[in-house]
């Protein structure tokens, strides 16, 4: 049996555990990447691991998230980062330079090689034809110092792609389309790999967009084959020695195929306040809009923003719409201010924001109360965007450009075909990294410089055999990371662990942080109730490591995503799911909660006792023998530690 490009890089990376779909296995990183709100918290950990330069072929920080810098918090990150980088042989792109994964894509990214980033959105590398995985910033950490990361083994889901897309329909509306295929949950272990004669039909930008948003459908990632597209484009990179072939094997194996005719592909978007929630944009047309916004990781590419800039030529933003454009790098700022997008951008009335992300992360042009918000990015969860009664609508560019002329939604298909500006991608981009430093000559010399805005990361107790606490609270399905830790406004304080734990579940019970910290200072613990899939959408560790601050020593829910589930161990919590999700029903916010010989347990079913109701409920931990001693332990930093020094069980 043949193999899918997924397992080939795979087999090649492979360092523990069987590459059977289901097992756990650990592999090689050779490449990683980190920006500045999880970075961090990285390498505050890399430093606490005593490793004097990273072990990877390449690892690049990026500043890209906290540019807005209110007050000193980011640029004390910003000046840490760039210190720790040069002590420890990281490429460092400076703030300015761009959104990390599009200045990756650009400048770094390569295919056939396996990429660890502490973004969500890494998975956009695939779309050059690398396998780029999404992960906390611990478990990057342990990458950068040559550590293996560990994953299940996935399920290949072949996306067969036929057809070509139509003028008026882009790649936005391919991963939309996707997602109204697959939904936003119940695809944990996943990978989705392109193939069939459509993906020739689609530039490296656009197969960097679907793959991009992939991670919307909670996928580990979605990868494209590397071909003369490809070729072409890291050629006009002036990386064309970086290029390698990467197909499937003709007889590749996969758990399931989903086929997709690009020609039938309409403009589509996704409605307030999921990804999840996929309509036409037909069926919205008319609608009246407040606000637009083009930009974000998903679509800031030139191209992007050259169709933009050409539908707008000439034309003047509506009367009742703010337009915001942010560059996704400073090679798109650049090469659209020298080739006139940039001026028809202004000229039209919009409003130019630096090349971070933003907007994408509620910091900055929050829209007005009760606004319809049309947005490039990829995530509209409520209050995201920093107005809580706002709904932000995702959508291709195309989409978002009419919407800006006419101040209401337009179905792009309504307009005459021959209008369509096609966009060529230039033989050559222009390449200057100047604002990328390389590695330094002489990393000893460097003094690492803290500012009173970074704190050590909490250390945590080994799990006590048997716990007894409170429910905390209750939360129901499709719980994000983003109601766990808001962004936006509390971004800055990413590096100040005591600090950020005060906004723990702020949307969602802005008393449940103080009320938390009461119970563990009475030396109980307490347990977070969720419903189907907890923990979807950012990477962000703080969703684990401010909850643990606050004593949280297990989550019980119907199911949980990935990345956030490994983050819950990296943290000493226990995910626990419930092996009759009816029993979510019967316990509620504040019910006494004990469960005994947990440590003894966590590979078995395990009994809760809700002494408030009277009842047991069983629940399953579903963890790797390696989890299950990084758990007792209370987390992978102990438990690495132990490791070290012969001290634990491991
Ligand atoms: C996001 O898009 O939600 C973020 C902000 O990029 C996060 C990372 C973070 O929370 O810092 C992500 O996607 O992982
Ligand atoms: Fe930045 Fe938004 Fe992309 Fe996250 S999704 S990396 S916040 S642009």
């Amino acid at each position: 049996m043949g193999k899918s490009i997924t397992y080939k890089i795979l087999a090649k990376h492979l360092r523990s555990g069987k590459l059977v779909p289901g097992q756990e296995i650990g592999i090689t990183i050779d490449q990683t990447l980190t920006q500045d709100a999880t970075g961090t918290m990285a390498y505050l950990q890399f430093e606490a691991m005593g490793i004097p330069k990273v072990k990877t072929e390449l690892s690049v920080s990026y500043v890209d998230h906290n540019t807005l810098q209110q007050g000193f918090e980011n640029a004390d990150d910003h000046r840490y980062l760039q210190s720790v980088a040069g002590r420890y042989g990281i490429y460092f792109s400076r703030p300015g330079n761009g959104i990390c994964h599009q200045v990756h894509l650009e400048r770094f990214g390569k295919p056939g090689k396996t990429l660890l980033g502490s973004d969500s959105h890494t998975p956009t590398g695939g779309g050059i034809g690398m396998l780029a995985i999404g992960a906390g910033g611990l478990d990057v950490a342990v990458a950068m110092g040559g550590g293996e990361f560990f994953i299940i083994a996935p399920n290949v889901v072949k996306v067969e792609l036929t057809g070509k897309l139509r003028p008026w329909v882009s790649a936005k509306d391919v991963i939309l389309h996707i997602l109204g295929i697959i939904s936003t949950k119940g695809n944990v272990n996943t990978v989705l790999e392109y193939s069939g004669e459509g993906v020739a039909t689609l530039s490296v930008p656009e197969r960097a967009t679907i793959t991009n948003m992939g991670a919307e459908t909670g996928v580990t990632t979605s990868i494209f084959p590397s071909d003369a597209v490809t070729r072409q484009f890291l050629a006009a990179q002036g990386r064309r020695d970086d290029w390698k072939k990467m197909t499937a094997d003709a007889d590749a194996e996969y758990s399931r195929v989903i086929s997709v005719n690009l020609s039938a592909v309409e403009p589509m978007a996704a409605t307030p306040h999921s990804p999840g929630n996929v309509v036409t944009v037909k069926s919205l047309a008319g609608k009246k809009v407040d606000q637009v916004a083009i930009g974000s990781c998903t679509n800031s590419s030139l191209k992007d923003l050259m169709i933009a800039g050409k539908l707008l030529e000439g034309k003047r933003v509506h009367d009742n719409i703010s337009l915001i454009v942010a560059p996704g790098s400073r090679q798109v700022f650049s090469m659209i201010a020298k080739n006139g997008t940039l001026k028809s951008l202004i000229d039209a009335g919009a409003r130019i924001m630096e090349s971070a992300c933003g907007f994408c992360i509620g910091l900055g042009q929050a829209p007005q109360t009760g606004a319809v918000s049309l947005r490039t990015s990829n995530r509209n969860f409520e209050g995201r965007s920093g107005t809580a009664s706002a709904g932000v609508y995702l959508v291709s560019p195309e989409t978002a450009a009419l919407a800006a002329i006419a101040g209401e939604f337009v179905d792009p298909l309504s307009m005459p075909s021959g209008e369509f500006p096609g966009i060529m991608l230039p033989k050559k981009f222009t390449v200057d990294d100047s604002m990328i430093i390389p590695p330094l000559p002489n990393p000893e010399a460097i003094q690492i410089v803290r500012g009173p805005n970074i704190g050590q990361p909490p250390a945590n107790t080994p799990l006590s055999n048997d716990l007894s606490g409170v429910a905390g609270i209750k939360v129901a399905d499709k719980i994000t990371t983003d109601h766990i830790m808001p962004a936006g406004s509390r971004l800055k304080y990413r590096s100040n662990i005591k600090k950020y734990a005060e906004f723990v579940f702020e949307s969602v019970d802005p008393d449940f942080s103080a009320a938390a910290a009461k119970i563990r200072d009475e030396g109980k613990a307490v347990f977070i109730v969720a419903g189907e899939s907890y923990g979807q959408g950012s990477s962000r560790e703080h969703a684990a490591l401010c909850p643990m601050f606050l004593g949280v020593k297990a989550v019980l829910a119907k199911s949980f995503e990935r990345i956030h589930a490994a983050n819950l161990v990296n943290f000493g919590i226990v995910p626990l799911a419930f092996a009759d999700p009816r029993d979510y029903d019967r316990i509620e916010k504040g019910d006494e909660l004990e469960i005994r010989d947990i440590t003894g347990s966590l590979d078995k079913d395990i009994l809760i006792g809700d002494k408030t109701k009277n009842i047991n409920i069983t629940l399953r931990a579903s963890l790797s023998r390696r989890q299950r001693e990084i758990v007792i332990a209370g987390g992978l930093l102990n438990y690495t530690n132990a490791k070290a020094s012969g001290t634990g069980k491991a």
